[in-house]
C-alpha cells in the first residue's frame, strides 16, 4: 500500500523542527516561487526555516514577496532535521548548498522533471506536472497548511513562468484549475505577470540585440541556434540570470521545430539549453544523450568539451530528430 506522497510530507513535517528548503542553482520562477512558498508554508507552521538556493536571488525576483526569506547560504555549515529539495532533478544540482548541510534526518525531494534521480529518502516525482509549483501547491491542500496571499503569488509565478504564460503543452486542465485557485487565495496575476514578464533591464534588450544578429538557422529552418558567450556579457553588460527564456524569440519562428542555446562559460563547461515546439521531437531525449535531462519540451545539458565539436555533435542529434519526426 503506498501512502498519498504528500500526506507522507505533512507527516514528516509534522514530526520535525528544523528545516532547509533548498532549490536547483541558476534559478528560474518555478524554483524560486516553490522555495520561498514553502519556506513561507513551513513559517506559519511554527517550523525553523532556513531558505537556500547557491546564486540567491535575482534581481528580476526580487519582487516576489517575502524574497528576502531566501538567501545563499553561510559559510558555516548547519544541522537540519530535514532537508527539502524542490524542482531539482539531481542532487548535484543543489550546488555549494550541499556543503553547508553538516547533517540531517532526512532528504525529501519533490520535482516535476522527468529525469529526476529518485535521490532522497522520500521522493515525490510527477513528470505531469507542468511546474513544481503544482505539487507543492498540492502538499499545502493535502495537508490543511494555510495558503496565504504570499504563498498563493510566489506558486503562481512559479505556474507561470514554467508554462510560459500557460501556452505550453504541459499546461493540463489542473495547472488552469490551481492557477485558478491561487488567483482566489490573493495572487494577483495581471501584476505578477507584468513583474515577470514585462519588467526586463534594459540590458536585456542589449544582449538580445545581439543574439538576434546571430542565431543560425538549419535543417530547412527548423533548428535555430546561437551562442552566448563570456564575450557577449562584457559587450551588453547583461548577467547570466538575463538569459532566461531569450531562446523563446527563436522558438517562435515559424518554422522552426527545436532550438538550441550554447553558452560558453568560464570553467569550460559549455551549458546547452534546448526547446521543442513539436510533440514528435523530446527536448529532454536529445539532452539525455549529453548527460543532460528535462522535460520533452524544454532540456538542458552541460557539457566538458571543445565548443565547436560540443555545437556540431548537438546539431547533428537535433538534426537527426527532426528528421526522424519526418519533418
Ligand atoms: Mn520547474
Amino acid at each position: 500500500m503506498s501512502l498519498d506522497p504528500a500526506r507522507q510530507i505533512g507527516d514528516l513535517v509534522r514530526q520535525c523542527q528544523t528545516f532547509l528548503v533548498a532549490g536547483h542553482y541558476r534559478p528560474d520562477g518555478d524554483v524560486l516561487g516553490c522555495q520561498i512558498a514553502l519556506g513561507l508554508a513551513l513559517q506559519a507552521l511554527g517550523k525553523s526555516v532556513e531558505v537556500w538556493n547557491q546564486d540567491g536571488l535575482p534581481q528580476k525576483y526580487s519582487f516576489l514577496p517575502q524574497s528576502g526569506l531566501l538567501q545563499k547560504p553561510p559559510a558555516a555549515p548547519h544541522d537540519f532535521d530535514v532537508v527539502l529539495a524542490v524542482d531539482t532533478a539531481t542532487y548535484e544540482r543543489l550546488g555549494t548548498v550541499r556543503e553547508r548541510i553538516a547533517s540531517r534526518k532526512a532528504l525529501v525531494n519533490i520535482d516535476h522533471h522527468g529525469s529526476n534521480e529518485r535521490f532522497g529518502d522520500l521522493v515525490w516525482v510527477e513528470p505531469r506536472a507542468a511546474a513544481s509549483a503544482e505539487l507543492v501547491y498540492r502538499l499545502l491542500r493535502a495537508n490543511d497548511w494555510p495558503v496565504t496571499a504570499d504563498i498563493a503569488a510566489s506558486l503562481y509565478v512559479g505556474l507561470a513562468t514554467d508554462t510560459g504564460s500557460f501556452q505550453y503543452s504541459s499546461t493540463t486542465p489542473q495547472t488552469l484549475r490551481i492557477a485558478a485557485e491561487l488567483l482566489e487565495a490573493g495572487a494577483d496575476g495581471a501584476e505578477l505577470c507584468r513583474l515577470s514578464f514585462q519588467s526586463f533591464p534594459m540590458r536585456r534588450l542589449k544582449l538580445l540585440q545581439q543574439v538576434l544578429a546571430n542565431v543560425r538557422f538549419r535543417c530547412d529552418d527548423h533548428i535555430g541556434s546561437f551562442w552566448i558567450t563570456d564575450e557577449t556579457f562584457r559587450q551588453t553588460g547583461a548577467l547570466p540570470e538575463d538569459t532566461e527564456n531569450l531562446i523563446d524569440h527563436v522558438r517562435a519562428i515559424d518554422s522552426v521545430v527545436a532550438a538550441a542555446l550554447f553558452e560558453a562559460g568560464r570553467d569550460g563547461i559549455i551549458r546547452i539549453s534546448l526547446r521543442s515546439k513539436s510533440p514528435k521531437v523530446s527536448a529532454d531525449a536529445i539532452a539525455a544523450k549529453f548527460g543532460g535531462g528535462g522535460h520533452p519540451g524544454a532540456a538542458g545539458a552541460r557539457i566538458e568539451g571543445d565548443p565547436a565539436s560540443v555545437e556540431t555533435a548537438v546539431l547533428a542529434e537535433m538534426e537527426n530528430a527532426v528528421r526522424a519526426a519526418g519533418l
